[in-house]
C-alpha cells in the first residue's frame, strides 16, 4: 500500500499584521501548496494520505477556509484516496468541546477519519482506522504528554503482534534543548519492530529518526509558516508498507531569500550606507519574494528596522523581515517561541489566575473573539462577548461558593 504523509499544512494561515497583496499572496500560498500535495497523491496513485496535525491554523475558520478546503478534499475523495488526520496545537479539539470543531464536521460529512484515543482511569484506550489490513492509529498533539502517550500505544501494539501498524502524532524529536511538545528518541523507539512507519509533524522542516530502518518521520510544513523557522527541507513523504521504500519529495514554497551581513560599521549612519549598498547588489523577482536579511552586529547600537525594510521594499521585494542579532545573542529560545502558539500562551497564564483559571480554555477563545471585535471595530459585539465573560466568571465563582 502506498501512502502519502504530510503534515502542518496551516490552512487558514494570514500573516500577522499583513494587509494588502502581500496578506492575500500568502493566504492562498497556503491552500496552493496543499492542492500540490493532492495531485502529488493522485500521480503517486497513493491509496492514503496522512495529515499529521495542523492542518488549519487555527480552530475557528471563516466560511471561505472552509469551502476552499472542502473544494480541496473532494478532489481526493474523487480519486477514491482515503484522508486520514490528527489535529495539532493549532487546531487541537478541546476535551468535551468535539461540537465546536471544524475537523469533527469534516468526519461527519465523509471527507476524512481521525484514528483517535480516550482516557479513563484505566488507561487509554485507541481506536485505530483499518484500511486494506493495515492498522492507523493516531494520538493528535498530546503536548507535555507525549512520552507517556506513546509509551502507552507502544504496550498496546505489543499486545496485538502481527499487524500492520502505522502511528500519526503530532510531535519531533528533539535533540537537547527542551522544546515545547516534543518527544524523546528512546520513546520512538519502543516502536521498533511494533510499527512500520510514524508519521510526525510540529517540526516544519524535515525530520528522520537517524537510526537504521528509521521509523519516524516529518515532511515539513509545506510553506514556511514563519520566515525566522530553521531548515527548509519542506515537502511530502510517500511510504510503501508493501517493501518499506520511501522518498521525499520536495513541495514548492513561495520564493525566500535568506541574506545574511555581518555588519562592520559601529553606528546607525554608516550601516545605513553599508545595508544599501549590500541591498543594491541584490536582484529580486518583482513583488513575490520573501526576504529575510540576518544583520549580524558586532558593537550593539539601534537599528531602526522600518527604515531597513523600506529600501527593500523599494527594491521590489514582497515582504521585507530583519532580524538584527545582537553579540552575544544564542538564538536559543528562537524555536521554542515558534512552536507554542499565543492561545497556548495564553492558557498557561490563565490557568494560573484564581477566578479565570477553572476557565482557561474558554477565556481563551473569549480574548481572541475579543481580539477580532476590536479589529473590526465592532463595539456592540465587543461589549455582548466582554459582558458574557464577566458573566461566566461570576457564575463560576458562584458555583464554587455553593459547594
Ligand atoms: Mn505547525
Amino acid at each position: 500500500m502506498k501512502i502519502l504523509h504530510c503534515a502542518d499544512i496551516h490552512l487558514g494561515r494570514r500573516p500577522v499584521g499583513g494587509v494588502g497583496e502581500y496578506s492575500n499572496k500568502r493566504y492562498d500560498d497556503y491552500f496552493k501548496a496543499f492542492g500540490w500535495a493532492i495531485d502529488t497523491a493522485i500521480a503517486q496513485k497513493v491509496s492514503v494520505v496522512l495529515i499529521a496535525g495542523d492542518f488549519f491554523d487555527r480552530k475557528e475558520l471563516i466560511p471561505e477556509v472552509l469551502e476552499r478546503t472542502e473544494a480541496l478534499l473532494q478532489k481526493l475523495k474523487d480519486a477514491h484516496i482515503a484522508t486520514l488526520l490528527i489535529e495539532g496545537n493549532h487546531d487541537n479539539i478541546t476535551p468535551g468541546k468535539e461540537d465546536d470543531s471544524w475537523i469533527i464536521y469534516l468526519e461527519n460529512k465523509g471527507f476524512l477519519k481521525r484514528p483517535s484515543y480516550t482516557s479513563d482511569e484505566t488507561g487509554l484506550h485507541f481506536t485505530p482506522i483499518i484500511i486494506d489490513g493495515h492498522h492507523f492509529y493516531g494520538v493528535g498533539y498530546p503536548g507535555g504528554f507525549v512520552n507517556e502517550t506513546l509509551q502507552a500505544l507502544a504496550g498496546h501494539l505489543a499486545a496485538t503482534p502481527d499487524t500492520k501498524n502505522i502511528v500519526m502524532v503530532h510531535t519531533a524529536i528533539a535533540s537537547g534543548d527542551f522544546l515545547p511538545g516534543t518527544v524523546e528518541k528512546e520513546t520512538i523507539e519502543l516502536f521498533n519492530g511494533k510499527a512500520l512507519y510514524i508519521a510526525g509533524g510540529h517540526f516544519h522542516s524535515y525530520q528522520a529518526s537517524s537510526k537504521d530502518g528509521a521509523l519516524f518521520y516529518i515532511p515539513g510544513s509545506l510553506e514556511y509558516w514563519d520566515l525566522a523557522e530553521p531548515g527548509d527541507k519542506k515537502g511530502v513523504i510517500i511510504f510503501d508498507t508493501e517493501n518499506g521504500a520511501h522518498q521525499f519529495l520536495a513541495s514548492q514554497p513561495r520564493k525566500k531569500t535568506t541574506i545574511t551581513i555581518d555588519v562592520q560599521s559601529d553606528n546607525y549612519d554608516d550601516f545605513k550606507t553599508e545595508f544599501a549598498a549590500v541591498i543594491d547588489k541584490a536582484a529580486f523577482v518583482q513583488n513575490e519574494e520573501l526576504v529575510f536579511v540576518e544583520l549580524n552586529l558586532k558593537k550593539p547600537f539601534y537599528i531602526d528596522t522600518a527604515v531597513c525594510e523600506e529600501v527593500l521594499l523599494k527594491k521590489g521585494v514582497l515582504k521585507p523581515f530583519i532580524k538584527v542579532s545582537y553579540p552575544g545573542h544564542d538564538g536559543k529560545g528562537d524555536q521554542a517561541r515558534q512552536l507554542i502558539t499565543v492561545e497556548e500562551v495564553e492558557r498557561e497564564l490563565i490557568s494560573t489566575w484564581e477566578l479565570f483559571s477553572l476557565k482557561a480554555d474558554e477565556t481563551v477563545l473569549v480574548l481572541g473573539k475579543l481580539k477580532e471585535y476590536q479589529k473590526d471595530n465592532n463595539s456592540a459585539q465587543f461589549f455582548e462577548t466582554f459582558d458574557s465573560m464577566l458573566q461566566m466568571v461570576m457564575n463560576g465563582e458562584e458555583a464554587s461558593r455553593e459547594n
